[in-house]
């Protein structure tokens, strides 16, 4: 068997193309050329896979390299895929995510191979967007929810997810979609809010000769006090002792009330494996059924890194806040469950700790390597 990836180097195609990969397929990804290294989450298995030069946004590109494959499998993960930025680049998230998608789909149907050839797209659960507006946990989401995108991104992707259903019903491509609700991982990108976190407790948690965060600081008398200090002359920095002459950056973010179904992105390249592995294709929610808002994130994330009271460390700059939120999401993967055998092995608590873990990790080592250099 034959894949194709389209987004290959982010956080999902990567982990979909060592699974792929150890079930015997033969693993084409595409990456696009930009003026630095994208293939660090890939690296590891480079010497296993192919790797082709394209862009999803040139129907040219897209239709050479479906032609000359001819893979059995084309999994698209490929878009621009944070929604804060969508605000700010509507036009370019429209053609990547949602044109992009047009592109494969019509390289499939004139391919000469459209009965051959399955399809994957990433949807998203931010189609849901404006479903509630509060956090409820007899609410949920799932295949019969009405769509209510909330930004240029979730609308990209709802027209993608109506193109592919189109495509299935007019040209009978096996074209389904993962309406994945969000999913993380030690490989999520930094700018997301729980990478965004946990990367900020790494860095800090290495601050100043490896010590983990201190909560008591000996003041210049020689007494214990609580820590950090100074805070009251600059509230954007940390000082772990008042003789300090430079402090640390406190972590800023945004909104802390949303509530989002976070998984282990490992847990959700096998669904898309799934869905493609069926008789007839459709469409599948892959959730956890757990709802956690972004406070909750923070209280276990720091825990993790022994601290209990996060308030010092984190300042609330506006400049996260988005034009519109979605304020809650909560899937139900019941047909996912009973159609596809899937269920989720990482938890909730499990994928917290082991984003803190590795992040600890990697600034150490980070640390370690600069001090001997
Ligand atoms: P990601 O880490 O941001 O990866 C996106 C990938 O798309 C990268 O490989 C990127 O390449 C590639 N890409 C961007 N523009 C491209 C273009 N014009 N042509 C070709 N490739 C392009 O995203 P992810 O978290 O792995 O998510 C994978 C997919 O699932 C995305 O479509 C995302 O929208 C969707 N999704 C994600 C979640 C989630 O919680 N993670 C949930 C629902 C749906 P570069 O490395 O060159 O930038
Ligand atoms: O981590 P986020 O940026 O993820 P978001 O917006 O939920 O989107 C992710 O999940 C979608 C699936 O539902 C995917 F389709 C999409 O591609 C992406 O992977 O933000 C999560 C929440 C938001 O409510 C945001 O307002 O965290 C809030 N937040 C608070 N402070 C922040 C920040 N988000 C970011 N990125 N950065 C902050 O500083």
């Amino acid at each position: 068997m034959k894949t194709i990836i389209f987004g290959i180097t982010g956080q999902d195609g990567s982990y979909l193309a060592e699974l792929l990969h150890d079930k015997g397929y033969e693993v084409v990804g595409v990456t696009r050329r930009v003026s630095v290294d994208t293939l660090q989450r890939i690296n590891h298995i480079l010497p296993q896979i192919k790797i082709v030069e394209g862009d999803i946004t040139d129907a040219f590109s897209v239709s050479n390299i479906i032609n000359q494959e001819e893979p059995d499998e084309i999994y698209n993960l490929a878009a621009q895929s944070h929604v804060g930025t969508s605000f700010k680049q509507p036009s370019l998230t429209w053609d990547v995510t949602a044109g992009g998608v047009l592109n494969i789909l019509e390289a499939i149907r004139y391919s000469g191979r459209k009965e051959e050839i399955k399809f994957y797209q990433a949807s998203s659960s931010e189609m849901f967007g404006k479903n509630y507006t509060v956090c409820d946990s007899q609410k949920y989401q799932d295949e019969d929810t009405p769509f209510s995108p909330q930004s240029p991104y979730a609308i990209a992707k709802l027209a993608a997810h109506h193109l592919v259903r189109n495509y299935r019903d007019s040209y009978g491509i096996f074209a389904c979609s993962g309406i994945l609700f969000n999913h993380e991982s030690e490989r999520r990108g930094e700018k997301f809010v729980t990478r965004k976190i946990t990367k900020w407790i790494g860095q800090f948690a290495t601050w100043k000769g490896n010590q983990l965060f201190i909560q008591k600081v000996r003041n210049q008398a020689g007494e214990w006090v609580d820590g950090p200090s100074r805070k009251e002359d600059d509230p954007d920095m940390i000082y772990l002792h008042p003789s300090d002459e430079t402090g640390f950056p406190k972590l800023r973010l945004g909104n802390l009330d949303a509530f989002r179904d976070w998984g282990h992105a490992e847990d959700y390249v096998r669904a898309m494996w799934l869905m493609m592995q069926q008789e007839f294709p459709d469409d599948y929610v892959v959730a956890t059924g757990e709802t956690h808002s972004v406070r909750d994130f923070l209280n276990i994330a720091f825990a993790h890194a022994g601290v209990t009271e996060w308030d010092d460390y984190v300042v609330i700059d506006p400049q996260f806040y988005r034009p519109a939120e979605v304020d809650f999401l909560l899937g139900s993967s019941d047909k996912a469950k009973s159609n596809l055998g899937w269920n989720p092995d990482v938890s909730f608590e499990g994928l917290v700790h082991r984003m803190v873990e590795r992040d600890i990790y990697e600034a150490r080592l980070q640390r370690a390597h600069l001090q001997k250099v």
